[in-house]
């Protein structure tokens, strides 16, 4: 059901197309966002959320668990959004700075993603259910305020949609850390929280790092030098460079050249 809405949504010209009026160079109206969902389903009461929010270095105390965003809630729907073919091929041109369709990417295609997100919410709440979508709740923080940020524990968050896709059976984290499923790792999640019953979707892998064949792709890409094989990512060092490209490209900014010209990109490398 939820395939099939997200389907619909997409083939409205309106949700999923760069028009004349957000279009960055004119050669990017009509450029597509996203290609078909992956959707998983993962149970509310997965001792993994607890897992989340009580071990220390997995998202730092900060992780609310599904109940405490809905108290009766009963599961928990997480959704891979691949980007299209022109949007990955775009940001390949150029591995020092972002593309225009990457930028669009980014930034129209969060958008989108937020209103595809409330669109399935609404509909979910039609139908009599209870429905909520942590991105566009005021109980949503994406990590330590009023200070910078220098440890990977600072960007901690109050929900954390690539741990909920690890839980709801998407697929597992890479080197990058960007989560990779059987579509690859190029692309954006979203997640609704509901007391909807469903089937829960089996998690094909043990470990945290599974679908990665550490290639070291990501390594050699990265302009920032934020990934490497001895000591992982360094997220300050990546939101560095993303705060470098939110000033040259205002009021966008994006990077994901360890999402693009790499073994994981659409597809799991190690599957
Ligand atoms: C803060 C943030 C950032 C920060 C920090 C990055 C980060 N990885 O946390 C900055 C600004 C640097 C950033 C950059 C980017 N981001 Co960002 N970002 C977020 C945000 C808002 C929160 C992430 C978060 O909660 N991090 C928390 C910390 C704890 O995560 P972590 O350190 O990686 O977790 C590790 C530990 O938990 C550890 N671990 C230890 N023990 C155990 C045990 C278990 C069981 C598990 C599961 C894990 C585990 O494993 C994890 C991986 O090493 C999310 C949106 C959201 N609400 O989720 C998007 C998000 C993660 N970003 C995203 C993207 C696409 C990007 C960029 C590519 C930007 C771009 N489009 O150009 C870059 C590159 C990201 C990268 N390589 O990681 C996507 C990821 C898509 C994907 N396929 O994974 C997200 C999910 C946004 C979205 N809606 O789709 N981002
Ligand atoms: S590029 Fe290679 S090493 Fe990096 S996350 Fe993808 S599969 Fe893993
Ligand atoms: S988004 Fe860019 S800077 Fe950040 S880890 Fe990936 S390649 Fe490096």
């Amino acid at each position: 059901m939820i395939e099939k809405l997200i389907i619909d949504f997409l083939d409205n010209p309106t949700n999923n197309i760069i028009n004349q009026e957000e279009a960055i160079t004119e050669c990017m109206i009509g450029l597509k966002i996203f290609d078909a969902p992956l959707v998983g389903y993962a149970d509310a009461n997965d001792d993994l959320f607890s897992r989340y929010q009580d071990e220390s270095d997995i998202t730092y105390h900060r992780f609310m668990k599904p109940k405490q965003w809905l108290q009766d809630a009963t599961t928990v729907i997480s959704v891979f959004m691949p980007f299209t073919k022109e949007i990955k091929q775009g940001n390949q041109r150029n591995m020092k700075t972002p593309s225009g369709e990457w930028l669009h990417g980014r930034f129209e295609g969060q958008k989108m993603l937020n209103k595809l997100a409330k669109h399935l919410r609404d509909i979910l709440i039609d139908d009599g259910y209870k429905c909520v979508y942590p991105g566009d709740d005021n109980r949503y923080d994406g990590g330590i305020k009023d200070k910078e940020k220098t440890k990977n524990s600072d960007y901690g968050g109050t929900w954390s949609e690539r741990h909920v896709a690890y839980a709801a059976g998407l697929g597992t984290f890479g080197l990058s850390r960007g989560l990779i499923t059987q579509k690859g790792v190029a692309g954006r999640f979203i997640s609704l929280i509901t007391n909807m019953e469903h089937e829960i979707t089996e998690r094909k892998y043990d470990g945290v790092y599974d679908y990665c064949n550490m290639c070291g792709e990501c390594v050699v890409n990265c302009p920032a030098n934020a990934i490497s094989f001895d000591t992982g990512k360094d997220h300050a060092k990546c939101s560095k460079f993303l705060d470098w490209t939110y000033k040259e490209y205002y009021p966008r900014s994006a990077c994901g050249k360890c999402q693009v010209s790499v073994q994981c990109e659409s597809c799991n490398p190690a599957g």
